[in-house]
């Protein structure tokens, strides 16, 4: 059988609408939201012929697919490529990539160290360290805050709570880069991504070791598990769940923070709101979640003959959620072209749901509530000082350059 990106070929059920799009074209991928809109109004369900893969963007189905683990499993690659069909770019992850039973002993053990309490352990640390970088970028005139801001804040408090010996904002912001674009389709992002992944792998692997690891961060955590009485994991295995922290804990928050700055600079009526009433952080967070979907899709493979929106699936169809699509369908949100930092968007899909759901998603928002907490208090103004440039991905929808300048109170 020939395979097409790395799967099955299918032919889609009666009345699925066929739509000749790439949903992984660059300017798609830099401006969305139309690709989003236009997939919502064809259906539940769309067949893409030119990766024989079915896509979804209605919010209801997308949430329905994307928590059926059952059905639709993520242990044969969460991008174009079938595990079962061809070899993984890289050694799966044993957290993202498995199901249900092996699923279910690795997720405990990380959702263990990235509990509510361990994170408010960590809530001192990434407030002075947001105030250090604050306070820095006051003195500066213009600055790109994707460098500045959104990536030094993260790679300088998420190593430390890891507990990193070794850190390189690089190599750590483009190993997540790696892992995002290699779940699209082999085109230039996801070549980019192997041939990066080439340099990068080795440095990121040696920097997951026990011995290049403090004794009291999270990742000690992991390897003390490993250490333990009936042990739940190897410490083979340690070093692959440290690996999850490092491919799915940096690019994720970096995009998260970047966006944010950039709702708030093209919408600064929500600044003035923010600052006028600072307990909406938490669901200014949200907001910037759902409005900007820093994860704008992740796939699933069909484990068996099952059904979408009344349709027959065939097993080993790959299906795309558009995260990003059902975050902005307005038979879910009213408004949702509105970004409004008190609309509290209950069950928004940026961090996934289902047992897969981030299990990371507590640490996330704490980075985030301690970097806009801070600037809340220090900032009047989160001016724009050039063109906003979105950087393409086949699955993150981050900034490229983002050029600011922050105006003290
Ligand atoms: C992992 C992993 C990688 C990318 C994303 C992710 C969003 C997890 O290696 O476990 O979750």
């Amino acid at each position: 059988m020939t395979l097409i990106e790395g799967h099955k070929p299918i032919t889609p059920a009666d009345g699925i609408p066929v739509w000749d799009v790439d949903p992984y074209d660059e300017d798609m991928l830099r401006a969305p939201e139309t690709f989003y809109a236009d997939l919502r109004a064809k259906g539940p369900v769309v067949f893409i012929p030119a990766y024989s893969i079915l896509a979804l963007g209605q919010y209801e189905t997308t949430q329905k697919v994307f928590s059926d683990h059952e059905n639709f499993v993520s242990s044969r690659g969460v991008g174009l490529n079938d595990f079962k069909l061809e070899e993984p770019w890289r050694p799966p992850s044993i957290i993202l990539e498995v199901d249900p039973p092996d699923h279910t002993r690795t997720r405990r053990i990380m959702a263990k160290a990235l509990s509510p309490k361990v994170v408010r352990g960590l809530a001192d640390m990434f407030r002075t360290t947001a105030e250090e970088i604050v306070d820095d970028l006051l003195t500066k005139g213009s600055f790109d805050a994707v460098t500045d801001l959104a990536e030094r804040f993260p790679v300088s408090v998420f190593p430390r709570a890891v507990g990193m010996r070794d850190v390189d904002q690089r190599n750590l912001v483009d190993y997540g880069a790696c892992v995002f674009n290699a779940m699209g389709p082999d085109n230039r992002l996801r070549r980019w991504a192997l041939e990066r992944n080439k340099q990068i792998a080795p440095w990121i692997m040696a920097a997951c070791a026990r011995d290049r690891l403090t004794d009291d961060g999270l990742g000690a955590m992991i390897y003390a598990e490993a250490a333990a009485e009936d042990a739940a994991i190897t410490e083979a295995e340690a070093a692959m769940l440290v690996r999850s922290f490092l491919s799915a804990g940096v690019d994720t928050t970096v995009t998260g923070i970047g966006n944010a700055l950039w709702c708030f600079a093209t919408n600064p009526g929500e600044w003035d709101r923010l600052c006028a009433d600072p307990k909406l952080a938490r669901p200014a967070i949200e907001e910037v979640l759902r409005f900007t979907s820093p994860v704008h899709t992740f796939g699933r493979t069909a484990g068996r003959d099952t059904e979408i929106a009344g349709y027959p699936v065939e097993e080993g169809t790959k299906v795309i959620c558009v995260l990003g699509a059902a975050n902005s369908d307005p038979d879910k949100w009213g408004d949702p072209e509105a970004f409004r930092i008190d609309r509290r968007p209950l069950g928004h899909m940026a961090f996934g749901a289902g047992i897969h759901g981030c299990v990371g998603q507590n640490i996330a928002r704490g980075e985030m509530e301690a970097l806009l907490s801070v600037m809340a208090e220090k900032v009047a103004r989160i001016e724009p000082a050039g063109e906003a440039v979105w950087r393409p991905n086949n699955a993150i929808h981050a900034l490229d350059k983002l050029p600011l300048k922050l105006i003290p109170k």
